[in-house]
């Protein structure tokens, strides 16, 4: 039994597209165009250093078909320079790359064993004691437990499994190739390289079972670090199942405390620390943040009433700082007096003050339930996971849109009257 490292990454989706981002004044488009290449060029770089045996890539290497052969011929030249390290590279396609999906896929270097779509492959690197199974997408829509029909262990070998799955359903991904974690230890593999969820997960270690999350994340709802797993493996045992940072542009969603900022040059000044910390943090990469305001502050009507200047206003910090771009400002702030202190309370405006306060927005018809379910049919799938802003059938969702509304016409109504 022999010692080595290798690395798993999946969920590459090189070149993906930027998701509506074109509608924001000043992001960074060409960086997080580019995101995904970069991503995956440090993921060489790192292969090459730590000069592992060899590279499992488990699916969703592209994000779709693409319209000309930029994307393919990208990943060729990657996998090239692997080749010339002498270090092999093992793949299967997943959900986005299935041979239904792509057309245009090219052959890639020799160094690269892409799986059988039909049925499970073996592959065995005797110099190594290795057995590598594995079987990738012949179509998107994939529901079948493609892990029940790989084979047994190989004795006396160091067994992995390279799988896109959704396991047993995670949240915000579609169940594909659905599995328990019953059939995946069943087959007395040492180490389970899965793909498709685009958060890390370890979810096992007995045996290793393991996400290791997309390479590099492409919204808000992939925020966080991004990358790849370094395993190392010891007397053909894993040792050591270690992060690899190598995401080029982060996303992050955050919440600032303003309970007590009496003026929007204080709340300035304390999101302006803020996105320096952010920036502190990230160790040179750009950060894409969402920024969340919360708590008790005077400034709360004035905010709700000019969201859209504030959020310009917080963004010209933000690109003031270079490498910090604002995706979005929420807000979660509560008002530090009732709204009608200072009016008659018999005064008309009091009263209609009081009546939006009251006001009862629940309900499907009240809040366009129904007209929102139909625009949200339109989108695509990977705008409607998890987190969705679009999801009516969310409870909590429609809770916070109906106090949205309420601050907003307060906020409004405060403004015709006298200055919050
Ligand atoms: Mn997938």
């Amino acid at each position: 039994m022999s010692t080595f490292r290798f690395l798993h990454a999946a969920d590459l989706h090189l070149d993906s597209p930027l998701r509506g981002l074109e509608a924001y004044p000043d992001a960074p488009l060409d960086q997080i165009r580019g995101a995904t290449r970069r991503a995956l060029e440090n993921l060489v770089d790192r292969a090459i250093e730590e000069q592992v045996a060899f590279l499992l890539l488990a699916g969703d290497i592209y994000d779709g078909e693409w319209k000309d052969y930029h994307s393919a011929l990208f990943f060729a030249r990657c996998m090239g320079r692997l080749r010339e390290a002498g270090i092999r590279v093992f793949l299967i396609s997943g959900n986005h790359d299935a041979a239904s999906v792509i057309a245009r896929a090219l052959r890639p270097p020799d160094n690269v064993h892409v799986f059988a779509t039909r049925h499970p492959e073996t592959v065995r690197l005797d110099a190594l004691g290795v057995a590598i199974h594995g079987q990738g997408y012949a179509r998107r829509d994939n529901r079948e437990d493609m892990a029940a029909a790989y084979p047994a262990a190989l004795p006396g070998l160091f067994n992995i499994g390279l799988l896109h799955t959704a396991l047993n359903g995670r949240a915000g991904h579609e169940p594909y190739a659905p599995t328990s974690l019953a059939i995946l230890a069943g087959k007395g593999y040492d180490y389970w390289a899965l793909g498709h969820v685009h958060q890390r997960e370890v979810v096992s270690q007995t045996p290793w079972v393991v996400f290791p999350g997309c390479l590099q994340g492409r919204h808000i709802r992939e925020a966080g670090s991004k990358g790849a797993v370094l395993v190392s493996v010891e007397e053909g045992r894993v040792q050591d199942v270690a992060e690899c940072q190598l995401d080029v542009l982060r996303w992050q969603e955050c919440r600032l405390d303003v309970t007590g900022c009496d003026s929007l040059d204080t709340l300035l000044q304390k999101v302006q620390g803020h996105f320096e910390a952010a920036l502190s943090q990230a160790d040179g990469r750009v950060v894409a943040l969402r920024l969340r305001l919360a708590g008790a502050t005077c400034l709360h009507h004035e905010l709700h009433r000019n969201l859209a200047r504030w959020t310009e206003e917080c963004r010209a910090l933000a690109a003031g700082l270079g490498s910090v771009w604002l995706e979005k400002l929420m807000l979660d702030t509560r008002p530090v007096a009732t709204p009608w202190t200072g009016l008659e309370e018999d005064s008309p405006l009091a009263g209609l003050i009081r009546a939006v306060q009251d006001l009862t927005l629940s309900g499907p018809a009240a809040m366009g339930v129904g007209e929102l379910a139909e625009l949200r049919s339109r989108l695509p799938v990977e705008l409607t996971g998890d987190g969705d802003p679009f999801d009516c059938r969310d409870p909590e969702r429609l809770g916070e849109l109906q106090e949205e509304v309420r601050e907003l016409l307060l906020g409004r109504l405060l403004g015709q009257g006298r200055v919050a």
